[in-house]
């Protein structure tokens, strides 16, 4: 556990992920990548068995649990978040060992999630999306995107609490790259400090998205510099948890961007 923020490990179980598609879809490769990610630093591990890149197609329940409970099942130990929308994979991720629950939809794609989510007590990640995955990248638009957001986030997260979920056991995340510009993207990262003014941990997940490649011109496997570069400016705005697919550069740059921020920092061994 770092002082003051998490990492957070992707693992995408699925065969049309925007970044890693098909890489991990059998269950050896998604744990062995998993511990690798554990050996890299990763504080947890988010687990999803269905893409919400624009256009994506979306899984049944049952196609979804196929794919990541036997990679649940094989972390039995790690922090597991499972990445889901739906309250049958969620209800069956937490019996395999999944302590968050992060769903994208902020409890509006399935209306029992948020039983689940109070009956387990688990951790809940509440992001915003405008539209859906097949629709939110045509035209989006806001009044002002971070007021919009902020609105959005409180409103669910007063759902949530009103609901029977303890409010000390919600994240928030802006949704980076679901229905938004590159400059509304940036905007948000720009005025992060608007959405952590909500009191709750903020989640940033910018790992190799589009607008990154729209900035640097780099494939989609080669936006790690362009990642780090979010991420040190997040934690700087007060981010808490980074949702990455390259942890190790993450983990070096978050070590030093936060030595630097507070002044405080302890040595690690080095190999030379
Ligand atoms: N982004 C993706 C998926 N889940 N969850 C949160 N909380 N925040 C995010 O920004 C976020 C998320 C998309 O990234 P990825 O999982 O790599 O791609 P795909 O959805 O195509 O599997």
């Amino acid at each position: 556990m770092n002082a003051g923020y998490r990492i957070m490990g992707v693992v995408n179980v699925t065969p049309d992920s925007f970044s890693d598609g098909g890489e991990f879809l059998d269950a050896e490769r998604a744990i062995a990548h998993a511990r690798r990610l554990l050996d890299e630093g990763a504080d947890m591990l988010d687990i999803g068995g269905e893409s919400t890149r624009p256009g994506a197609a979306p899984v049944g329940a049952e196609e979804e649990l196929r794919r990541v409970l036997p990679v649940l099942e094989g972390l039995a130990g790690a922090t597991l978040s499972i990445d889901t929308s739906k309250a049958e994979v969620a209800e069956r991720a937490i019996d395999a060992g999944a302590t968050l629950v992060n769903d994208v939809t902020a409890l509006r794609g399935d209306a029992r999630l948020v039983e689940v989510v109070a009956a387990k007590r688990t951790e809940l990640c509440l992001m915003h999306m405008l539209g859906d995955p097949r629709t939110m990248q045509k035209d989006p638009r806001y009044d002002d995107v971070v007021d919009d957001i902020k609105a959005f986030l409180e409103e669910r997260m007063a759902f949530a609490t009103a609901a029977g979920v303890a409010e000390e056991r919600i994240m928030l995340d802006p949704g980076i790259g679901f229905g938004k510009t590159v400059d509304h993207n940036l905007e948000l990262l720009r005025r992060l400090g608007e959405i952590v003014a909500l009191g709750r941990p903020v989640v940033i997940g910018a790992s190799r998205k589009s607008f990154l490649g729209k900035i640097t011109g780099r494939e989609v496997t080669d936006r790690v510099a362009a990642t780090v570069a979010t991420s040190v400016l997040a934690l700087e705005r007060g981010a808490a948890v980074f949702r990455v697919h390259d942890v190790a550069p993450t983990r070096d740059a978050l070590a030093v961007a936060l030595a630097t921020v507070t002044g405080r920092w302890s040595p690690r061994t080095t190999t030379s």
